[in-house]
């Protein structure tokens, strides 16, 4: 009788947030206000006009999300640290904030307590710059400010939660930061620019890569962790045949992990030249030219093998044609219905997400064979169409995001086991419904709701189904 596949023993699964979404507050305990803050507060930003001054209001309430966590069986969580909370100021010559250090400390210690591992526990950087550096520099269009800041709160945080933290996150999703908040300007800061984007991702891979630095030359050895950092990427399949099309989807790709073939390989491989030589992807510097900055020497040096994993935040497949006046995505369009005229999957709450698992099967077995590196899958969920129109008695009852976590999780399972993808971790988005950036609270991606009058939490039943499904699919 043949066993059942399994993921191995050592498998981390859990739930992932952000401090920004989730923890409200925003003045408590010398928080200084970062560039969300002012972004929510511009008329016309924020769908719902709303911002996360309250949220779910976890600053306060994170002892019974960590019961949440512990119900629903997780062996991890990821969350984010406000670099606002611990250096309000930002700069490294600016005040250290004791009070944010304290509790971020209690919240590791009570999720040690409870078991549950504060893996990737730390994204040090998710989205939340502090406003004072954006106001001093231009926060991350100087480089040369901006990395020796970014540092010194990185060294802070390894200081005050190395010895309780193996597993650190630098930046979560940098094509996010540059090209959301610099060139389209949907995100904070909400600059419109073609050239800024680029020189925002340089900084940003710069600033990850000193960080990393620091922590192996000055920590690793003595708390024994592993760093890395974080890149969200669709998988894109070409719309049909079309070699153009078939190109498209190469050059989309390109665009998503632009920063990836930098910073996974420790030495450059002949394999795929000429990504593994300390530059940017060919197919991406033959669309932006000169407006892609150059590492020097010591750069490439410092950036390249900078990560110790391949931190994956994952949610959709788009159906992708060549052209269009996207530059900043490569010149792609992106659809999610079929030459047939069939749909790729369930549509959810947003444009831009359906069901589609075996599109997350071939991205994981994609990148295991282009980098070679781990695998954490930090973020991957589905909000259901129209949930928030709905009472919590029926919103709880979430059929579609059950039916989402079905396909991904069967997806997962054989890109490990069929197509050996070495995938040591998955985080589902959301813990809780919470503040979504720009759609405000209209959209929900908790496995848990939240009543945001009350501030009561439920659980759905896709938490139900995920504690089963991990515990059945984990070996023991
Ligand atoms: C994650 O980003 C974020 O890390 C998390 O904070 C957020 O709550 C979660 O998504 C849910 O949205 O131009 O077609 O890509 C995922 C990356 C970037 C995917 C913005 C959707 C907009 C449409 N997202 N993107 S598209």
């Amino acid at each position: 009788m043949t066993q059942p596949a399994l993921l191995p023993k050592s498998f981390l699964w859990g739930y992932a947030t952000a401090s920004y979404q989730i923890e409200g507050a925003t003045d408590v305990d010398g928080r200084a206000p970062s560039i969300w803050d002012t972004f929510c507060k511009t008329p016309g930003k924020i769908a719902d006009g709303s911002s996360g001054d309250v949220a779910t209001d976890s600053y306060k309430r994170w002892k019974e999300d960590v019961q949440l966590l512990k119900s629903y069986g997780v062996k991890a969580y990821r969350f984010s640290i406000s670099w606002s909370r611990i250096v309000p100021e930002g700069g490294r010559r600016d005040a250290v904030n004791a009070a944010g250090i304290a509790h971020y400390r209690a919240l590791i210690e009570e999720l040690l307590r409870e078991g549950i591992v504060p893996f990737v526990a730390s994204t040090l950087y998710h989205w939340d710059l502090p406003q004072a550096l954006h106001d001093r520099y231009g926060g991350w269009l100087s480089k040369d400010e901006i990395v020796p800041d970014f540092v010194r709160y990185a060294d802070v945080c390894f200081r005050s939660f190395g010895d309780l933290v193996q597993n650190w996150i630098t930046f979560n999703e940098p094509w996010v930061i540059s090209v959301l908040g610099y060139g389209v300007g949907v995100f904070a800061p909400g600059h419109v620019g073609d050239a800024e984007p680029w020189i925002v991702s340089h900084s940003v891979i710069l600033a990850h890569a000193y960080a990393v630095k620091l922590y192996r030359e000055q920590f690793k050895a003595r708390h024994g962790g592993q760093i890395g950092i974080t890149l969200d990427c669709h998988w894109l399949l070409p719309y049909d045949d079309a070699p153009e099309n078939q190109e498209a989807a190469l050059r989309g790709v390109a665009f998503k992990l632009a920063p990836a073939p930098l910073t996974a390989l420790p030495e450059p491989t002949p394999r795929q030249d000429p990504i593994y030589k300390g530059c940017y992807p060919a197919r991406v510097k033959a669309v932006l030219g000169d407006r892609l900055p150059d590492f020097t020497p010591d750069e490439v040096a410092v950036v390249r093998g900078s990560s110790d994993f391949f931190g994956l935040n994952t949610y959709a497949t788009h159906l992708v044609r060549d052209g269009g006046r996207d530059e900043l995505n490569g010149f792609i369009q992106t659809g999610h219905t079929r030459p047939d005229g069939t749909p790729l999957g369930t549509q959810s709450d947003l444009p831009w997400l359906q069901t589609y698992g075996p599109g997350f099967r071939s991205l994981l077995t994609y990148l295991w064979k282009t980098y070679e590196q781990p695998i954490y899958v930090t973020e991957n969920g589905f909000p259901v169409r129209g949930e928030n129109d709905l009472p919590v008695e029926i919103a709880v009852d979430d059929a579609d995001r059950q039916e989402y976590y079905r396909n991904y999780a069967a997806a997962l399972l054989q890109a490990v086991t069929e197509d050996g993808a070495d995938v040591r971790g998955y985080f589902g988005w959301s813990l809780l419904d919470n503040f979504e950036w720009a759609e405000g609270y209209k959209v929900r991606f908790g496995v848990t709701h939240v009543d945001y009058e009350t501030q009561e939490r439920t659980p759905k039943k896709s938490a139900g189904f995920l504690r089963q499904w991990f515990e059945e699919h984990i070996a023991v």
